[in-house]
């Protein structure tokens, strides 16, 4: 019987990528007077390197021509993308994902516990919640794993690892739900089951291993289309 939901956050609860971290990267980069931005497509590459402050560290260690900045200024440079990412979420840009605000309420209405795994810092997750779901968004969840709180981020299965943990429930018994291969790797290493429902970003992943691949999770109105080829399990 299924016990749990574990929710990644970017790209499964909203689509934050293009749209506000990037260009909250975009606009510390550019307070801190670096000589570079990253445009979409560069973005999405970058991407691959989960957590923001690695995939700086990633992008300097590929671009040698630009100023190599030590952990101490990445971590700042991260902090103040935190405060610009909150600022941008606050204006109500990143809306939930089709049928996601459903399936929190129906899956709390049938008695499950609800938590979330993300490579994200905390205050996003909290800005997020807060922008879409209001005071209380924070409290529907029974365990938020977020961020630093495990040494190794996404794709490793740390993060799902903790949060099963906290929730004291077996793997088997919780679906994750995820949108990029990464997240499914974590999720499938900690020994989850795991529904992808995939972004412009994440398009075209290997999700080898997922239950299902959607495209959205789908109003009643608009249903989430099954996408050819994404069901392995
Ligand atoms: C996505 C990530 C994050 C965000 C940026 O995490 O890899 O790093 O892109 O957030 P998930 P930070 O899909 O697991 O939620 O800059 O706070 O790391
Ligand atoms: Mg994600």
């Amino acid at each position: 019987r299924l016990r749990a939901l574990i929710f990644d956050v970017d790209g499964t609860l909203a689509d934050t990528e293009r749209d506000a971290h990037r260009v909250a990267f975009n606009r510390a980069f550019s307070e801190f007077g670096l000589p570079f931005a990253w445009d979409v497509p560069t973005y999405g590459k970058y991407l691959k390197i989960t957590g923001g402050k690695e995939r700086l560290r990633g992008f300097l260690q590929d671009h040698p021509q630009y100023p190599q900045l030590t952990d101490s200024e990445i971590r700042e440079i991260h902090r103040r993308k935190t405060a610009l990412y909150g600022e941008i979420i606050a204006e109500g840009i990143a809306p939930l994902r089709p049928g996601v605000k459903r399936l929190l309420e129906s899956a709390r209405a049938a008695g499950m516990r609800l938590a979330i795994a993300t490579t994200t810092t905390p205050d996003n997750v909290a800005a997020l919640l807060q922008s879409n779901l209001g005071e209380g968004g924070w409290n529907r969840f029974d365990y938020i794993g977020a961020g630093d709180i495990v040494p190794q981020k996404k794709p490793a299965p740390d993060i799902y690892q903790h949060v099963l943990q906290r929730l004291d429930l077996m793997a088997a018994d919780c679906l994750a739900l995820e949108d990029s291969e990464n997240g499914l790797r974590s999720a499938l290493d900690a020994g989850l089951p795991v529904l992808i429902t995939q972004t412009e970003y994440t398009q075209g992943q290997d999700f080898t291993g997922a239950l299902r691949v959607l495209d959205q999770l789908g109003e009643p109105e608009h249903p989430g289309r099954i996408l050819q080829g994404g069901e392995t399990g």
